[in-house]
């Protein structure tokens, strides 16, 4: 007889993995039938309702330790709250159950669904405020990048790692204002950027395949659940990255110490973000990079496309489901 080799919290998550694929689907679903429509809370909070709905269902005694919606104000699932039946192993809950919300809104590319999940205790909890963000795939050798280096300094480091021009480089950011200077920074070395107006959990998973992509490091402050949901996918792959909290205020130092965070300048690399065995799952709202969105086919039945990735064996598995079924949907 075959030992079995797979530990046991290993063999859960690989029950799990498809019970996953089914949350980010129905969220993907459910705020897809709002693309478009000018509306982000609308479609936000039916991504929200039917993730919360579909995670309850699940064998798990389940603890969201880090969400969207303080910031956002967006109805959130919310820091702390409880999801699954409690009858199975304790998890760790990380979700964006609309990363895009402008995107879904004004049918742009790239809004997703997407969440992680991870044995107890593992995932970074934070409060939902921003994040400084550094982040390269998989393939070079350890300590090429540093949060606390200058763009210059990082794009040189890479571009001699992968054996190119620092010209050669392409580093995605999000547009913003506060990016000015790092964004004349990465010009002056002569490397490009593709600014993106919202999405960067999809940026950062981006650096993992940049001969797909063209995109070889992601730079800059976005928000932190989208941080630790993009370090759980790199977990899974391989790649580094380095990320601080951007607690400059006493009551988001305050915040933040109540979760555990003792050093508000303490700088996490990816094992200290997702430390533990873990999975996500991103489903595609709009056709995006990463993913193709949400399809209504005239015949009733209803396209997604998902990508799910698991830590223990590295396996990054594309998932494009036909549902027929539509009453799962609780579209009314
Ligand atoms: C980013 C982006 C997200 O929030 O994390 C961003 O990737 C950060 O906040 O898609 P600001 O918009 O305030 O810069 C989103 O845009 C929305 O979650
Ligand atoms: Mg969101
Ligand atoms: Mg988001």
């Amino acid at each position: 007889m075959t030992e079995i080799t797979v530990q046991p919290s290993q063999f859960i998550e690989r029950i799990l993995t498809l019970e996953l694929v089914r949350v980010t689907e129905r969220a993907a679903v459910a705020s897809a039938r709002l693309r478009g429509h000018g509306d982000e809370k609308a479609a936000d909070q039916a991504a929200v309702d039917a993730m919360r709905r579909e995670l309850n269902k699940l064998q798990i005694d389940g603890t969201v330790v880090i969400g969207e919606g303080e910031r956002d104000e967006a109805p959130m699932l919310f820091i702390g709250e409880q999801v699954g039946n409690k009858k199975g192993p304790k998890v760790d809950i990380a979700v964006d159950p609309l990363e895009g919300t402008t995107l879904c809104a004004k049918d742009m590319p790239g809004a997703i669904t997407v969440m992680a999940m991870a044995e107890g205790g593992t995932l970074l909890a934070a409060p939902d405020c921003y994040m400084h963000k550094i982040a390269i795939g998989p393939g070079y050798p350890k300590g090429v990048i540093d949060l606390d280096a200058s763009p210059e300094e990082n794009i040189t480091a890479l571009a001699k790692a992968k054996g190119v021009k620092p010209s050669e480089i392409n580093v995605l950011m999000l547009d913003r204002p506060r990016h000015a200077e790092m964004i004349a920074a990465v010009r002056k070395i002569g490397a490009g950027i593709r600014l993106i107006s919202d999405g960067d959990v999809a940026g950062v998973i981006f650096t993992t395949t940049p001969e797909q992509t063209g995109i070889d490091m992601y730079l800059g402050i976005g928000a932190a659940p989208e941080g630790v949901l993009a370090a759980a996918a790199l977990r899974c792959v391989g790649g580094q990255m380095q990320t601080r909290l951007v607690l400059d205020t006493d009551e988001k130092i305050a915040r933040a110490r109540k979760m555990g965070v003792t050093d508000p300048q303490k700088k996490y690399d990816l094992r200290e973000l997702a430390s533990g065995d873990v999975i996500v799952a991103a489903t595609g709202v709009t056709d995006g990079g990463l993913l193709s969105g949400v399809k209504f086919r005239r015949d009733g039945v209803i396209e997604t496309e998902t990508v799910v990735y698991r830590s223990a064996t590295g396996t990054v598995r594309k998932i494009h489901a036909e549902h027929r079924e539509l009453s799962k949907f609780h579209l009314g």
